[in-house]
């Protein structure tokens, strides 16, 4: 395979931490590694894989020679750079919303739908962290019995929101059991007007909302799920919720597929042959997916498959797998491998 030049945007964050992690681990052909952030970050030392690193700060001459550039620094950095990165001949695989919903642009999960890369213009995005584990899950399902509704309810990681969130959960415990005075200042998100503890809570907030009266989030898993799955006709539609967890999004599925009689054994039997998946489902063993297990684990866990005893197409699945990995580095580094093969 040719050996290519890499850039990560964001390669302090939580995010970019891990793509690098991904790119050494998986022996993705690397001729090189640059790694960028703001300035506040130049001049940081890196060391991963018996490599030293020096970030630099995002400029525009920092894609020259570059041939793939992984965006994860917030959707304004990508709105700033991507286009620019594309110019000086880089293939952009952007983490942010910035373009997802662009209809050019390819929204890429390898396992459901490479063939969306085909023809793409120099910007591909990955796709929202939740909407990644679920559609990674439903495809089998989706490909063999079709699919005509999702009502999804998540129970999301702090890490989602960056380091900050992650640093922010942690302070707030350390006060809740010293008794001292609980400090919040980046959830439910760093832009909103209030923000309430996220330590011993739970918050039906992710992102800012929209006049609809869902979050952003919530629209994201609902519109991308569609044009993953190019099905505008499904029908999807979501509540976020963010807990004290550090890694790891769950979530509580109810699907309408698109034939009556179908068993929970069918259902196992797919999941058991799809690619990314780890069916984990034996209440007998109380064996089912939990975040604090699927941390630092490539693959999307599903348990809790249930038959609804109400509607004959109807069915109740538990999915979890660790958001900074298929949610999005891990998602992220299989775009570019699948680009390069
Ligand atoms: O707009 P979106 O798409 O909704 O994305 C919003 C946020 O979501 C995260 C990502 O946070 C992003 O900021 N994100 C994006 N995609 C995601 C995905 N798929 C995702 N999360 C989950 N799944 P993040 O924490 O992962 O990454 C932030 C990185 O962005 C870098 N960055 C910020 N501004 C930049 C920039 N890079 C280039 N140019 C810019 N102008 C940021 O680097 C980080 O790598 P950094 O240089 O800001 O350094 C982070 C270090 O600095 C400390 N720090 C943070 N704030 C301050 C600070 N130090 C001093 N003062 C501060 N105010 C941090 O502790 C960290 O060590
Ligand atoms: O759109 O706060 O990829 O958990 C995913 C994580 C947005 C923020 C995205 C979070 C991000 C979200």
């Amino acid at each position: 395979m040719k050996k290519v030049n890499v850039a990560i945007v964001g390669a302090t964050g939580a995010v970019g931490t891990k793509i690098l992690e991904k790119l050494l681990e998986r022996d993705f052909p690397v001729q090189s590694i640059k790694l960028l952030a703001s300035k506040r970050s130049a001049g940081t030392e890196i060391t991963a894989g018996g490599h030293n690193y020096i970030v630099e700060e995002t400029v525009p001459e920092s894609f020259d020679g570059i041939d793939i550039a992984f965006f994860s620094a917030g959707g304004s950095i990508s709105e700033k750079f991507a286009h620019e990165a594309v110019k000086r001949g880089a293939v952009v695989i952007d983490n942010t919303s910035a373009f997802r919903m662009t209809e050019q642009i390819p929204l890429v999960v390898p396992e459901v739908n490479a063939d969306a890369l085909n023809g793409h213009a120099g910007i591909i995005s990955n796709p929202n962290c939740s909407t990644i584990q679920m559609v990674t899950a439903l495809q089998p399902i989706r490909e063999k019995l079709g699919l005509n509704r999702i009502i999804v309810s998540t129970y999301q990681a702090v890490s989602g929101a960056g380091s900050e969130a992650i640093d922010e959960l942690e302070n707030q415990s350390n006060q809740f059991t010293k008794r001292s005075e609980i400090k919040a200042e980046i959830l439910p998100s760093a832009s909103a007007e209030r923000h309430y503890p996220i330590a011993f809570n739970a918050i039906p907030q992710i992102d800012s909302f929209d006049s609809s009266g869902y979050t952003l989030e919530e629209l994201k898993m609902m519109n991308e799920t569609k044009k993953i799955f190019g099905d505008p006709e499904l029908s999807v539609s979501a509540t976020c919720v963010r807990l004290p967890v550090v890694t790891g999004h769950s979530e509580s599925v109810y699907i309408e597929v698109g034939q009556d009689g179908v068993t929970v054994k069918e259902l196992h039997d797919l999941l058991t042959n799809a690619p990314g998946v780890v069916v984990q489902d034996d209440p007998s063993k109380q064996l089912y997916p939990m975040p604090l297990f699927a941390e630092g684990k490539d693959e999307v866990f599903v348990g809790r498959i249930r038959k609804d005893p109400e509607h004959p197409a109807g069915f109740h699945l538990w999915i979890v797998s660790d958001n900074l990995l298929k949610g999005a580095a891990l998602n992220s580094v299989q775009i570019a491998e699948t680009l390069l093969t």
